[in-house]
């Protein structure tokens, strides 16, 4: 399978996205002015203290209010971002409390010498800007596709792909992960967006998977396989009509056997508002045109449908149907024909 990088700003990729994401793009981007601001005022005012000890280390006065400042202005930094979101708020308030708690140290140590507070509060200074430091790497940067997860603010306009190497054999491939969708943490398995590109293929190439990452793709049966078999996954299927319209099914769980099990499709329970076209091939194998594996027994679905797909006796859904055809029953669907684009992606699911 071809995986080109990420392109910059492909117009199909634009209209991937509904709004939803373009907002949560600029919460993110917010938040990560918000934090780089915090770091630097924070700096600021125990710079402000570093002056002042300097020059009259006898007046505590001029100490207790640079503490006292340095310590709004940490409280304020904190509470834009609480408020800014919540899905990173527990580890924001474990540095706040590890910062309040060394805060609270100097005051009590007030009266060392200026040697002690010189060097208390220069330890506090790297200590902070380490730790603040250390907390934006981590939302920002994390090493995983995985839910909550805050990216930087794209230098291009959402969505952006981001490609993880991911563990070992089948799993050891590039994902294309959106970071953004009801938080994120979605690893696409399935992708399109264009005419562009064969999807009538046979069993070998929807088990390798084919396509390129920034385009239309199949991530490949057993990629999927090996992603579904470490833990439970949800799925959740975004799509847009031709008219424009924005709409998603989403399945509480989902995976697919393995090959010796023709990649029987197992899922949840279905919620939304694209309608449940996947439940009818709940427990169905997968087909395509060269390995019939439907419950229909006159012909091959995959042939009749010109797709590859869990077919039944054939279909509610086909969305590796023939893209172009917007009318009948060999085109790209689900509940109805007409699609702009589909996405499907799973994510692990958190077990507490
Ligand atoms: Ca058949």
């Amino acid at each position: 399978m071809a995986y080109k990088k990420a392109s910059e700003g492909r117009q199909a990729k634009d209209q991937l996205f509904s709004a939803s994401h373009h907002d949560t793009a600029t919460v993110c981007s917010n938040l990560y002015k918000l934090l780089e601001t915090g770091l630097s005022n924070t700096s600021n005012s125990i710079d402000t203290i570093h002056e002042n000890l300097s020059e009259q280390r006898n007046v505590h006065n001029s100490e207790t209010i640079a503490l006292e400042k340095a310590q709004l202005e940490l409280n304020d930094t904190f509470n834009s971002i609480y408020t800014l979101t919540s899905n990173i708020y527990p580890r924001l308030e474990n540095l706040q409390d590890r910062l309040g708690a060394k805060l609270d140290q100097l005051e009590v140590d007030r009266n060392n010498s200026a040697a002690e507070s010189r060097s208390a509060f220069t330890q506090l200074k790297t200590s902070i800007a380490r730790k603040v430091e250390a907390t934006i790497t981590e939302f920002f940067t994390p090493n995983s596709c995985r839910k909550g997860a805050i990216y930087p603010p794209p230098q291009t306009p959402f969505p952006y792909p981001v490609i993880y190497p991911h563990g070992n054999g089948d799993l050891n491939i590039p994902y294309l992960c959106d970071p953004v969708t009801d938080d994120g943490g979605w690893v696409i398995i399935q992708r399109r967006s264009s005419d562009a590109g064969n999807f009538y293929r046979g069993w070998q190439d929807y088990k390798d998977g084919f396509g390129t990452l920034d385009d239309n793709f199949w991530l490949g049966n057993k990629h999927i396989y090996a992603l579904t078999s470490q833990g439970k996954y949800e799925l959740r299927v975004d799509m847009g009509n031709i008219k424009g319209k924005a709409t998603y099914a989403h399945y509480s769980e989902f995976s697919i056997d393995g090959e010796s099990n023709r990649y029987t499709l197992r899922l949840g329970t279905y919620s939304g508002t694209a309608g449940d076209s996947l439940s009818r091939h709940n427990g169905r194998a997968f087909s395509t045109f060269d390995k019939d594996n439907d419950r229909s027994p006159r012909g091959n679905c995959a042939v009749a449908r010109k797709g590859a797909w869990w077919y039944d006796k054939c279909n509610d859904s086909n969305l590796n149907g023939n893209w172009a055809d917007h009318a009948n029953s060999q085109g790209a669907k689900h509940q109805k024909w007409g699609l702009s684009y589909s996405e499907m992606k799973i994510r692990r699911v958190e077990v507490d």
